[in-house]
């Protein structure tokens, strides 16, 4: 019995049996979805050993309440098996940016809960550098009251950043899941497993920050979605 994470988190029998072929999609976790439907199929035809879901948001204890899966969470299963999630971006050592939708906070948790982190996306995220295909910035969430301060920390470190804004959803800043707000942050060098981890430790002493969206080191494999719909598996 495993556990297995999709923005999700489950105990799964064996993640190598889970081949996901999937539509090239964008947006915030759409990718994994086509991973929770094919586990939930699974589940039910071949009675696959699920325990438990862990989700990472709240969009994805939606997935796994509609794909009929069973949802529990992370304290009450602190150790995962397998982790699935999307990923903003991946570079050549399965370096990630996540946190396109805000949720990278749960997602490092449960990530970092997992035995195995695997990634699922399709070949847009798939990267020589971070920062070359997602030009967004570093999704970093803050302290509500002290964004200010950490933006200008960000200035003299030679970084820039955007208040990450909810419109047109909502006026004002998005607000995460665990009522914080989103810094989308430029630092200039994201090449190399150094340059990645120097970032991310550097972003991770301001006091305010909570989670960076740097994934570094945490992912030991990444299906690729490719543009005629095969799977590439990249490890
Ligand atoms: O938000 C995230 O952390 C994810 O990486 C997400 O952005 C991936 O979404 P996608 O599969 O819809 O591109």
């Amino acid at each position: 019995t495993q556990i297995i994470g999709i923005g999700i988190i489950m105990y799964l029998q064996n993640p190598s049996d889970i081949t996901v072929k999937f539509n090239v999609k964008k947006g915030s976790g759409s990718t994994v979805i086509f991973c929770v439907e094919r586990l939930a199929q699974r589940f039910k035809s071949e009675s696959l050993n699920i325990r438990a879901c862990i989700p990472t948001s709240f969009q994805a204890t939606q997935l796994i309440l509609e794909a009929g899966l069973p949802l529990a969470e992370l304290n009450a299963h602190p150790v995962i098996d397998v982790a699935f999630d999307g990923a903003d971006e991946i570079d050549p050592s399965l370096n990630c940016i996540k946190g396109g939708g805000g949720c990278h906070l749960q997602e490092k948790l449960v990530a970092a809960a997992a035995k195995k982190f695997v990634i699922v996306a399709d070949y847009n995220k798939d990267s020589p550098a971070l920062g070359t295909k997602w030009t967004k910035g570093i999704p970093v969430e803050v302290i509500p009251m002290a964004y200010v301060t950490i933006q200008n920390k960000i200035k003299t470190l030679k970084g820039k950043s955007a208040l990450r804004m909810g419109a047109p959803a909502k006026a004002g800043p998005a607000v995460t899941d665990s009522g914080n707000l989103i810094l989308d942050v430029f630092m200039s060098n994201l090449k190399g497993d150094n340059a990645v981890l120097e970032t991310s430790q550097i972003l991770k002493m301001i006091p305010g920050v909570v989670e960076t969206g740097l994934f570094v080191g945490m992912a030991g494999w990444a299906y690729i979605g490719l543009e005629d719909g095969w799977v590439f598996n990249q490890i």
